[in-house]
């Protein structure tokens, strides 16, 4: 009976072509085990296609069939057929994997892959728009981390939630105090976002965060300022994804010393707190050291908002002057403190309370002093900028971003902005674009016969914690190369890369919450984990693979590419954090703006 009924739901639910129902699929209860096997086996983007796009399917177990069938998803009609390549091997786990390419079927509509012997995939669209939705939902899980506010239903639905974390008491922590700030003095720093699964605030995670999701707003101005969110700010007159930006540029603010120009590291409890909701987590909040790291992604950020809230003076008085004033005064005390490094175990020999929560320590600042000093010229035009920015060499790489490596932020936005400045630097400029161009063929490299034809997992070092960022953040490097170079090759490999969150992996999973038939549903994260709700939190993006396993919890696999475990206690693969988020946004969005506007011409 029961297997029955769930079979029934289940193949409803696939006629209604929903989403998430990721409880369903991972329970073996079907009345077709062959068909269920095949949900597991054949990888694919659990969202689905451009009717133009490329699609592209993994299947990830031996086949005696070397053909597939699309079949609409009422499974009476073979509406395409193809055949699969040849065996391509994972070299972490060393398992076979086949490919289905079937660009060239185009017609809207909902259907489902067949291999002969292995059954069906999980249902799939082809239309168009269709990760607009994505987009918007990657955006409102920001609003969904809110702290110091109460979270209505109108905007949350399931998640509304009660206010937490005020942040209108925050102690000054002895390691920062100051002749005006004394310790145990206390200062006001509310607002911002909520950094993981954890309630701390810390300045370097929300550098990158907020250069990426400015960078987003800044590449797709058209597409952003029609790009409507279900936040409170909605009817307002500026953009939404503007607003979301603001919330947690005010906290930022908050956390320079106006004395003397330097920004704490963060904002925390001296321990991570318990699996509570927000409200119930109380413990005494902490502004911690000032770093040379936290001042310098503050100045970087500051100096990006500032050219980019100038535009909306009329809604925000005075808003982009104090950006462009605090960027300047954290600039100066970074040169004057050029070395600060946050080494919290050394902190805690010297401080009480020792503090123990996430670290964001950075040995170097070398990157952080480029992208500061490249944000505060393009906004200024100050010469006295200039000198800190500099290229990378003849034998360097350009480095994937990541909140300790902020280096290529400073280039994207130098070639973004290179109308002001190319005339007098025509040297500076061809050496950006022949290592973007370096950057964007060395992620290209053999990517179509990895096991999963994504850009994604071509290296080893892919797999980190928080993995599903890197393949985030080499869309975004292909992505600055496609808007440069205007080859569709990298758009297309960006695309492999959402093709890969969303479910064209090792794992089988789409990562991100709430979107995709099999998502993460126990991600560590402390409203999801402590709220009454089944589902998760949506629109946040899972750490994804790491070998690493820091969290010790039980991993179905130690394949690099596999060490991922859908479990509460696995913050090494399954945390949220706004870092991971920010460039799903502007991956996204950037690829629903190409689509809009490629429709247009
Ligand atoms: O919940 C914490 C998570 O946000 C961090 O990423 C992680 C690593 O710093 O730590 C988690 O907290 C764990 C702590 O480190 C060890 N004891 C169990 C905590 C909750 O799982
Ligand atoms: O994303 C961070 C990762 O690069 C580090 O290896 C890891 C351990 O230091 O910490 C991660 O950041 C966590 C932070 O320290 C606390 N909040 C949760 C973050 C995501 O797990």
């Amino acid at each position: 009976m029961l297997m029955q009924n769930t079979y029934y739901k289940y193949y409803n639910l696939l006629l209604l072509g929903a989403i998430s129902f990721s409880a369903l699929a991972c329970s073996n209860a079907t009345a077709d085990d062959e068909a269920e096997k095949a949900y597991e086996l054949i990888r694919i983007n659990q969202l689905g296609f451009y009717p133009e796009g490329p699609k592209v399917a993994v299947i990830a177990a031996a086949t005696d069939d070397n053909a597939f069938h699309v079949l609409s998803v009422d499974d009476t009609d073979t509406l395409y057929t193809g055949n699969l390549s040849g065996e391509r091997t994972s070299p972490y786990s060393g398992k076979t994997t086949r490919i289905a390419h079937f660009s060239d079927f185009k017609q809207p509509g909902s259907y489902k892959l067949h291999v002969a012997g292995l059954g069906n995939s999980y249902s799939f669209s082809i239309r168009e728009k269709i990760y607009e939705k994505l987009a918007q939902a990657s955006v409102e899980g920001f609003y969904l981390q809110r702290m110091s506010v109460e979270l209505p239903e109108k905007y949350a639905g399931q998640w509304a939630r009660a206010a937490g974390h005020p942040d209108t008491v925050v102690v000054i922590h002895a390691s920062a105090a100051s002749e005006d700030r004394p310790e145990g003095s206390t200062i006001a720093a509310p607002k911002g976002w909520y950094d993981a699964g954890d309630y701390n605030k810390y300045i370097v995670n929300s550098g990158i965060t907020m250069g990426t999701l400015l960078s987003a707003y800044e590449d797709f101005p058209a597409f952003a300022n029609d790009f409507s969110l279900n936040i409170p700010e909605q009817d307002n007159d500026l953009p939404d994804l503007l607003d979301e930006v603001l919330y947690n540029l005010r906290w930022m603010q908050a956390m320079q010393d106006p004395a003397d120009g330097g920004v704490y590291h963060k904002l925390t409890t001296a321990d991570f707190e318990g699996m509570v909701m927000p409200e119930e987590a109380t413990n005494t909040r902490y502004v911690v050291k000032k770093t040379t790291a936290a001042t310098l992604d503050f100045a970087a950020v500051m100096a990006q908002a500032a050219r980019v809230y100038a535009n909306f003076d009329a809604q925000l008085p005075g808003l982009a002057d104090s950006c462009l004033q605090v960027a300047t005064s954290a600039w100066k005390w970074a040169e004057k403190n050029p070395a600060v490094l946050y080494d919290q175990p050394a902190m805690n020999e010297d401080f009480s309370p020792a503090i123990t929560t996430g670290a964001y320590g950075d040995g170097d600042v070398s990157d952080e002093f480029i992208w500061a000093a490249a944000e505060l010229w393009i906004s200024t035009g100050d010469e006295q900028y200039r000198e800190h920015i500099k290229p990378m060499g003849e034998d360097e790489q350009m480095p994937l971003p990541s909140w300790a490596q902020v280096r290529s932020l400073a280039y994207y936005s130098l070639l973004r902005h290179q109308q002001t400045w190319k005339e007098n630097e025509p040297e500076m400029l061809k050496s950006m674009k022949s290592q973007l161009k370096t950057m964007a063929d060395g992620l290209m490299e053999n990517h179509q016969e990895n096991a999963y034809a994504t850009i994604m997992g071509g290296r080893e070092k892919d797999f980190v914690w928080g993995s599903s960022a890197v393949a985030a953040n080499q869309g975004i490097a292909l992505l600055q190369a496609y808007k440069m170079f205007d080859d569709k090759k990298y758009l297309e490999a960006a695309l492999s890369n959402l093709d890969y969150l969303l479910g064209r992996n090792a794992t089988g999973y789409s990562f991100v919450t709430g979107y995709g038939h099999k998502t993460p549903m126990f991600i560590h994260h402390r409203p999801s984990e402590a709220d009454d709700n089944e589902e998760p939190v949506p629109g946040l993006l899972s750490g994804g693979p790491n070998p690493g396993q820091q969290d010790e919890c039980d991993y179905p696999s130690d394949a690099a590419d596999e060490s991922f475990v859908d479990a509460e206690c696995s913050y090494a693969s399954n945390e949220i954090a706004i870092n991971w988020n920010a460039p799903l946004v502007y991956l996204a969005m950037a690829i629903e703006s190409y689509h809009q506007q490629d429709n247009k011409k």
